[in-house]
């Protein structure tokens, strides 16, 4: 392997998307593995924890976990603090977002209709305003990113998760649900309208 390789999904979504965009804004040039569903079942106990993404770096041996991905990216090339404990405030962030995740995933698995929509009515009455208020309130005055002025690896999480409940696909629970938290949403439409974010997505 002569460059790095990012191995997830087909899809443009969720910890493997976050992973791609960060390595495409830092002008990585990097194989965007891409693994269809039909092949994870034999690939998922040849990974390190049996779940992607993953991050092979030549010389390395293969990387999972998203924030840890995310981090190692964002230290090599910028987009993670220099300063320990304000590396550690969007490290808390990051763990924050996945926090959202395993709230709402379980709800992904339920089969019966009934029981899918009230657990997900009981989230968007409780945890998710109550998760976009913490989040809301960590970020600062000064915009647009978490930080200020400059883009880091967790504005670009911040923005996939949140990208994901204003995209309505979540049955029953309102893309609105955190349109009340202008901070959050002023992450969201700047990384969405990142130059390097942009040129992304006209090429994918
Ligand atoms: N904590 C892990 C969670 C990874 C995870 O659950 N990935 C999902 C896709 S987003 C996955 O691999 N699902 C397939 C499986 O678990 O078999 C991370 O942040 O990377």
């Amino acid at each position: 392997m002569s460059k790095p390789r990012l191995t997830y999904f087909d899809a443009p979504v969720s910890r493997g998307e976050e992973c791609r965009l960060a390595l495409h804004v830092a002008g990585v040039d990097f194989e965007d593995h891409r693994v269809k569903r039909s092949d994870w079942p034999a690939l998922k106990p040849t990974t390190p924890f049996g779940s992607m993404p993953v991050l092979d770096m030549p010389g390395q041996p293969p990387l999972a976990q998203s924030n840890a991905i995310l981090t190692l990216i964002g230290r090599l090339h910028g987009l993670h603090p220099k300063d320990l404990f304000e590396a550690a405030r969007h490290e808390a962030v990051m763990q924050y977002v996945e926090d959202l995740r395993a709230h709402v995933a379980p709800t992904l698995r339920i089969a019966d209709e009934a029981e899918k929509k009230a657990a997900r009515e009981q989230l968007a009455a409780t945890y998710l305003p109550t998760w976009g208020k913490y989040a809301e309130q960590q970020l600062g005055q000064d915009g647009p990113f978490f930080a200020g002025p400059l883009l880091h690896v967790v504005d670009i999480k911040l923005y996939v998760a949140l990208r994901w409940f204003k995209s309505g696909v979540l049955d029953h629970i309102p893309a609105s649900v955190f349109n009340a938290f202008p901070r959050l949403n002023r992450v969201h439409d700047a990384v969405r309208d990142h130059a390097r974010i942009q040129a992304w997505y006209a090429a994918h």
